[in-house]
């Protein structure tokens, strides 16, 4: 199997995520990247590569261009504002955002200021912006676009390593670490190019509210997670509930599977497999993996206990499924598990096709 990647990840060094308004190490590290890339060479994956350039215009297809002009100048912004010095902050983050408790219906001016520009664009305080971001973002992005372009031209499946994550981001804001939507951009461009309806099965250990979103009325992009129960205090909280099924021309394209936390194989790959069904009940032709390892036990993300084993048969199953496949890198954050967990399940799917 063909994998993307870029070195360009490393420009971007969050160095930290702000949590309950403290500062704290964060876990979403450059190293995460050379953990898989040093698990995946002993397999043989000989086929890497640098992904191609694209305009910048390319991401509009999922996102607002407003986003993509803010994310490609927030660190000057935040250079200018002097915040590096006075309070010494080193990274973008926001301060007050335009919720509506705050607006009340009115619409939001646009704001002068880099913090509060920060707040429009971001819905947490976890996902720092630094110099280097945009940079990253864009290549991971690359990254699964090209992906979906191997697809295309015949591989029957191709792994983009991307990192910064990407399922979190919305049409119009960034948030759980992710600043471009990796996945929903190779299951735009699977779809635009004749290969759909398009199924994203998410299997990271968080709701994949981005992708969600962004495809929320799309019927020709079945979207399904699989992840830890918000309801019982994980994080995106407010979305990723099993009654959210899509609207519009999208009803019924969505499918959230939330599982209590501490649940392991058993119930997780009858959640896989559940989720595999679906997307072949609808039709789908071709196929995105949104590939986090954080529901494996020991992440320090979630509360989901699945084995090395179990990631294997998620693979299999989504093999099973025969599609061409865009399996794009989401969360895990267990170095010392991360290249396994990434290796094993790309085995499994292999061990299919
Ligand atoms: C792509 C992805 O997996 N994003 C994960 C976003 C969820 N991050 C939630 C972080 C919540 C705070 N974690 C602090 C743990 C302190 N023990
Ligand atoms: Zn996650």
């Amino acid at each position: 199997m063909p994998i993307v990647w870029s070195e360009t990840h490393r420009e971007h060094r969050p160095e930290g995520e702000v949590w309950v308004g403290v500062r704290i190490a964060g876990t979403e590290h450059p190293e995460r990247v050379d953990r898989i890339l040093a698990s995946l060479a002993g397999t043989g994956a000989s086929a890497v590569r640098e992904p191609e350039s694209r305009p910048a215009d390319a991401l509009e297809r999922v996102h607002s261009p407003e986003l993509l002009e803010y994310l490609a100048g927030a660190w000057k912004g935040w250079q200018e504002s002097g915040h590096e010095d006075d309070p010494g902050q080193d990274r973008v983050v926001p301060y007050l955002f335009p919720t509506e408790g705050l607006l009340d219906g009115l619409p939001p001016a646009d704001p002068f200021s880099a913090a509060a520009r920060a707040g429009r664009f971001t819905y947490d305080t976890m996902t720092l912006i630094g110099p280097g971001t945009w940079e990253a973002a864009r290549a991971a992005a690359e990254s699964a676009l090209t992906a979906a372009d191997l697809v295309l031209e015949g591989a029957p499946a191709a792994y983009a390593c991307c990192r910064p994550p990407g399922h979190h981001a919305t049409r119009g804001a960034i948030g759980g670490s992710c600043y471009l939507n990796n996945s929903a951009l190779a299951a735009a461009r699977l779809g635009d190019s004749g290969r759909g309806p398009v199924a994203i099965i998410d299997i990271d250990a968080h709701h994949g509210n981005g992708s969600q979103s962004i495809f929320y009325e799309d019927p020709s992009v079945l979207t399904a997670s699989l992840h830890v129960d918000p309801g019982h205090g994980w994080f995106p909280h407010f979305l990723g509930f099993a009654d959210e099924t899509g609207s519009g021309a999208g009803t019924g394209a969505n499918r959230n599977l939330p599982l209590l936390p501490g649940s392991g194989d058993d119930d997780w790959l009858a959640g896989v497999t559940s989720l595999v069904e679906w997307a072949e009940a609808g039709g789908a032709r071709s196929l995105v993996i949104a590939l986090g390892v954080d529901a494996a036990h020991h992440d320090p993300e979630s509360p989901l206990e699945v084995t090395i084993d179990g990631y294997r048969e998620a693979g299999r199953l989504l093999g099973n499924m025969g599609l061409p496949t865009v399996i794009a890198q989401e969360g895990g954050y267990d170095l010392d598990n991360i290249g396994p967990l990434v290796k094993e399940t790309l085995l499994g799917f292999e061990s299919a096709v």
